[in-house]
């Protein structure tokens, strides 16, 4: 397996050199929205530590990344009238990885609605912004 890239998109994320609709961010972990969802609210939770994906990630941080999840999961229910939650977690390029710093994706979904398909078009922001908002709001709210 190739060795992390420190310039890859989500550590310049990580780093502050690039923006994000953050919803949520302790000291080992970030989550943002993706900028281009499968369904509204859609969510990557990140460790901060470097990993690529799940098979160089530490245990300790894999175990954080997916209690952040899991808070996020219950966020979305919230603040999105959520029907249930999709998780999807992509390790290298067969595996339909695409950015190599490893995230979990959190999808809110309403019964009978199909996700969009991956990476299928951006968000525009003023919606991702209101999102990231109530997304937030409820996260912290816990
Ligand atoms: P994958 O590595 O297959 O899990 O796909 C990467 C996901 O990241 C995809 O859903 C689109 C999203 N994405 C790509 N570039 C950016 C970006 O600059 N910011 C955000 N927030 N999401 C991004």
């Amino acid at each position: 397996m190739p060795s992390y890239d420190p310039n890859n998109i989500f550590a310049k994320i990580l780093r502050g050199e690039l923006p994000c609709y953050k919803v949520y961010e302790d000291d080992k972990a970030l989550a943002f929205l993706d900028i281009m969802p499968r369904a509204p609210g859609h969510t990557l939770v990140l460790p901060k530590a470097p990993a690529r994906n799940l098979l160089d990630v530490s245990a300790s941080d894999l175990a954080h990344v997916m209690t952040v999840a899991q808070k996020v999961a219950k966020g979305a229910m919230a603040a999105f009238g959520a029907d249930g939650i999709t998780i999807q977690q992509f390790n290298e390029g067969a595996g339909g990885q695409v950015v190599f710093h490893l995230h979990v994706h959190v999808i809110p979904r309403k019964a009978g609605a199909a996700m969009k398909p991956p990476a299928a078009e951006k968000e525009k922001p003023d919606a991702l912004a209101e999102q990231a908002k109530k997304l937030a709001a409820a996260i912290a709210s816990g």
